[in-house]
């Protein structure tokens, strides 16, 4: 469906709904949920899709250097063998040009365009209890009932810019990376200010560095980064991806992350410091990403004193790579441990800042003033820019979501419920919200693992249920609040165990002024998550509410 063919309205006294569900997003997740609603159960859905094309995250960050930090050959999908066999992937670390083509080729290939309303955004959904349907609005003036009103809005889409005085005086241009010009940035002889050294920002540094006249980069937080070791594959590379698919399935699946990693039973404290260094210096040489975190040692999570010699070594190394010691002391982390925020892969970040146009400048000593018409001002200095990048991150996993007006039972806002922060059960539902589905939600594993593989879980378990209430004649599902309220109980304890409450990350909410500090995902990894909710749905679907 293109973005001038609107839904019309239903006829009031209807009282079944249009469509078996709406689905709101058509990234990976919105794809997949259609391609299950549609075509393994046969049902009618709608996607709705704010952005002009699909693709989700891909579609929107489009800022120089982006690119994803899980290796492509598995961060994709894996539901159709076929698919899985006719794509072939170029390099390790696919940039985001190669995954939205990825992306629409899913689209194209099962069809799925046709039901997706692209350029539209939803506004408002209500519970009609009455139906036991969702009435859903856009703003562009569609509505429509669905019988299950399904989330898809991504975790990480609802842009955080900070409210900087002055702002809207300032005479160049700025971005966010997150809704990046479709056309591109020309940073050539520009004076470019970055704000921000999270995942994106220590992407967007070295591409950006090697175009403009001058960056400067504001840094509030100093963060660890891992050499990401990016190369095109070869063809021996990917020969060997292809002849090894079914152990690397194997080890997704016995994995914690949803990423091939090979268990690790060692802790950090039982080895000598000899061979401790020997393998932080391996991986970090030749294997590089998420492997540091992952394939090292088992208790850099859980233990301090394991997580500090990770820390430390990140820091020798960064000493190591940046010329001026006074810049690597900026660099060098030093308020929270290793990986309690997401952490970063970098090709070539801390060597960016041995270049003659890159200067760093520490905010949270000098903290910004405000923006001026020709730049920005911090407390002890002024800096003249032309273009402002702000790499600040997303008021992530319940942004997007409490943007719309989605009113449950008795007329409640999500908003208003979720007011002292999110609660789910298992991530999938909201107590108050009757057939309303959110995949990789709050107190889900989703964005603490490899998504494409949580979101297939997600899924899965939603077009199950979806499957279960059509086969029983069931036309309403909700969950318990006391099973919601064990879960909450159950995420947080499971968060205490680890290391992540050290850190302001934005998995707390603690990057959005005045938003709850409230651990958001599920820190216990897919495979119990697995269990659990398969566990659940096997029991008769555990904890939910079912009606006929
Ligand atoms: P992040 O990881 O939230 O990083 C945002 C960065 O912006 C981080 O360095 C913040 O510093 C900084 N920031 C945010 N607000 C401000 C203000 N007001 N002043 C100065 N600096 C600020 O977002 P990313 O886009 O990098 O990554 C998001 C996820 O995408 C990533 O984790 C991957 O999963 C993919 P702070 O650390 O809060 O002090």
């Amino acid at each position: 469906m293109s973005s001038s063919q609107k839904t019309e309205a239903r006829p009031e006294s209807d009282s079944s709904p249009e469509l078996d569900a709406v689905i709101i997003g058509a990234g990976f997740s919105g794809l997949y949920m259609l391609y299950q609603v549609r075509e393994v159960l046969g049902l009618s859905a709608r996607v709705f899709e704010a952005g002009e094309g699909v693709g989700g995250t891909w579609y929107w960050n489009r800022y120089p250097g982006a690119r994803c930090d899980s290796e492509s050959y598995y961060y994709c999908y894996s539901f159709s063998e076929k698919l899985t066999e006719e794509w072939k992937w170029t390099t390790r670390y696919p940039e985001q040009p190669e995954i939205l083509r990825y992306l629409n080729h899913v689209a194209d290939r099962f069809e799925l365009r046709r039901d997706i309303q692209l350029d539209t955004r939803v506004s408002a959904a209500t519970f009609n209890e009455a139906h036991n349907y969702w009435e859903v609005s856009t703003e562009g003036g569609d509505h429509v009932t669905a019988r299950y009103l399904i989330s898809a809005v991504g975790c990480l889409s609802s842009a955080n810019i900070p409210d900087f005085k002055g702002l809207e005086d300032f005479k160049g241009d700025w971005y966010h990376t997150g809704s990046w010009p479709h056309d591109g940035v020309d940073f050539a002889g520009k004076r470019v200010g970055q704000i921000g050294t999270g995942s994106t920002g220590i992407q967007a540094v070295p591409v950006i560095a090697a175009q403009a006249e001058h960056l400067t980069v504001f840094q509030r937080t100093a963060n660890y980064s891992i050499p990401a070791l990016n190369a095109p594959y070869s063809e021996e590379d990917w020969a060997e991806i292809v002849e090894n698919r079914a152990e690397t399935r194997r080890k997704v699946e016995a994995s914690l992350g949803g990423a091939p990693f090979v268990p690790i039973h060692r802790s950090a404290k039982d080895v000598s410091e000899e061979e401790r260094e020997a393998i932080y210096d391996d991986v970090w040489t030749n294997s590089g990403g998420f492997k540091f975190l992952w394939g090292t040692f088992s208790d850099i999570m859980v233990d301090l004193d394991a997580n500090k010699t990770a820390a430390d070594f990140i820091r020798a190394k960064i000493r190591e790579t940046v010329n001026d010691p006074a810049v690597a002391e900026m660099l060098s982390p030093n308020d929270h441990p290793y990986g309690t925020k997401r952490p970063p892969i970098d090709t070539n970040y801390f060597e960016s800042y041995n270049r003659d146009n890159v200067k760093l400048v520490d905010v949270r000593k000098s903290p910004i003033v405000e923006i001026t018409p020709n730049g920005l001002r911090t407390e002890d200095d002024e800096y003249e820019l032309d273009i402002i990048v702000f790499a600040t991150g997303f008021d992530a996993m319940t942004g997007s979501l409490r943007k719309i007006d989605i009113r449950g039972l008795g007329g409640q806002t999500l908003a208003k419920k979720w007011e002292a922060g999110p609660r789910t059960y298992l991530g999938l539902q909201v107590a108050g919200f009757p057939n309303f589905f959110t995949i990789t939600g709050p107190g889900s594993p989703s964005v603490m693992v490899n998504m494409p593989v949580a979101i297939e879980q997600h899924v899965n378990w939603i077009a199950g249920c979806i499957g279960h209430m059509r086969d029983h004649g069931h036309r309403r599902i909700e969950a318990k609040q006391a099973a919601q309220d064990e879960w909450v109980d159950h995420v947080n304890a499971v968060a205490d165990f680890t290391l992540y409450k050290h850190a302001n990350s934005w998995y707390l909410g603690a990057n959005i002024p005045g938003k709850p500090r409230v651990f958001m995902p599920y820190a216990g990894g897919l495979i119990e998550y697995g269990k659990r909710v398969d566990e659940v749905a096997s029991r008769g679907y555990e904890g939910f509410e079912l009606q006929s």
